[in-house]
């Protein structure tokens, strides 16, 4: 696979509805798409950093950065047998993971169409149908959260998950459990609580919750440890786990019972695989994460999750549940058992609306292999 091109570009879309969690409210998405062209064939990725460093200390700006100046310049004219050579030529990058994750992924995706199979079957994913669950933002109140909650089971979904922060949790959850008492629901914190809180989340026992995801420090794993012994709730880590050797060390400190694969944060396909197939030879469930993707994001996560290790429902829904529009071509769609259709195509099986996307670019920044000097002739 030699890289001929590499486009990075940054689009704006607004979400339907603001998404309130734990660090701040968004609306107005600033998404970075990443086209690759490899042997004449394109390939997408999308870098799922958010506009501010709150979730991680990835942004919009600095994944932009990084690819700019570090990644595409060192990738551009170079050949790969593999998409999985990927992150051993990117070794020398300390982190940002999230960058590094949007341009392997379109690599991959690449692959995939180059070998003429879907990205899932190139993975090794082995379900062709993918359970699906929604993560509901904040609300003001427990009644409007219910109401929320009401319209996604019509929808089918196998999972609600609640966000909570201090002074938005026990009765949001007590509310949504007395009124559902057998569904699946779990909460995330994204790291709002301190061990001072042990005997205020223990309460949340009580709700036979499926897991409680990152309730403490971003990058505390141990804490975690600490608060597992003391809670019946599985902890599920998501920020603090950013690759293989953060999810065994976890692993062994019992600070999770659970851990929720993102894309993004653990550096692309390569790693994700890896860490799924670690965990399950271990017992231990994953699960695909979400960032409030477009439909190039989401594809990727359909394809990761159909790899035998992801058999908890994820946070992967619906393109109508975000956007009046994706830029995908079929937009993702759930069945009414909540699940998602792995799709049959190369690659990541939708095609991209170049038209829309074009649409929707605010910058863009190339790089293309220098051409072929032409021969000169010797005399003119
Ligand atoms: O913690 O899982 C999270 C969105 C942005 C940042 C962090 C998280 C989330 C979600 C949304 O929960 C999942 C989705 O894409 O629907
Ligand atoms: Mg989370």
């Amino acid at each position: 696979m030699k890289i001929e091109s590499i486009a990075l570009r940054e689009i704006h879309m607004r979400l339907k509805s603001p998404f309130e969690t734990s660090f701040g409210t968004v609306q107005n998405r600033r998404i970075l798409l990443v086209e690759v062209v490899t042997d004449g064939v394109s390939g997408w990725g999308e870098v799922t950093a958010g506009e501010t460093p709150a979730y991680n200390a990835e942004t919009t700006d600095t994944a932009w950065h990084v690819i700019s100046d570090f990644i595409a310049p060192s990738l551009i004219g170079k050949s790969l047998t593999e998409a999985s050579e990927f992150p051993e030529l990117m070794s020398q990058i300390r982190g940002h993971e999230m960058a590094k994750s949007g341009i392997e992924n379109a690599l991959w995706d690449a692959e995939a169409q180059l070998k003429s199979v879907p990205l899932w079957k190139l993975l090794g994913g082995t379900l062709e149908e993918i359970a699906s669950g929604v993560s509901l933002g904040i609300r003001e109140n427990p009644q409007s959260l219910v109401k929320r909650v009401t319209e996604e089971l019509r929808g089918g979904y196998q999972r609600i998950k609640l966000k909570i922060k201090p002074g938005k949790d026990y009765e949001f959850v007590a509310a949504v459990r007395k009124e559902f008492p057998d569904i699946r629901l779990s909460v995330d914190a994204n790291s709002a609580y301190s061990l001072d809180d042990v005997t205020h989340l223990k309460r949340l026992d009580e709700f036979g919750l499926l897991m409680m995801e990152q309730p403490l420090n971003w990058d505390d794993i141990y804490a975690h440890s600490k608060l597992q012994a003391q809670i019946e709730t599985a902890i599920c880590l998501d920020e603090c786990i950013h690759n293989t050797r953060h999810a065994l060390a976890a692993i062994e400190l019992r600070a999770c019972r659970t851990i929720n694969i993102k894309l993004g944060r653990v550096s692309g396909h390569t790693e994700a695989r890896r860490m799924q197939d670690a965990c399950r030879k271990r017992g231990v469930p994953v699960w695909c994460g979400g960032m409030l993707e477009s439909g190039i994001g989401r594809a990727h996560n359909i394809a990761m999750s159909a790899l035998s290790g992801f058999s908890l429902p994820g946070d992967v829904s619906a393109s109508q549940r975000y956007w009046n529009e994706d830029v995908i071509e079929p937009e993702v769609e759930v069945t009414s058992r909540g699940t998602i259709q792995a799709p049959k195509t190369p690659g990541i099986g939708y095609s991209v609306k170049r038209d829309l996307v074009e649409r929707l670019t605010v910058r863009r920044n190339d790089w293309v292999v220098p051409a072929r000097r032409e021969l000169r002739p010797l005399y003119t």
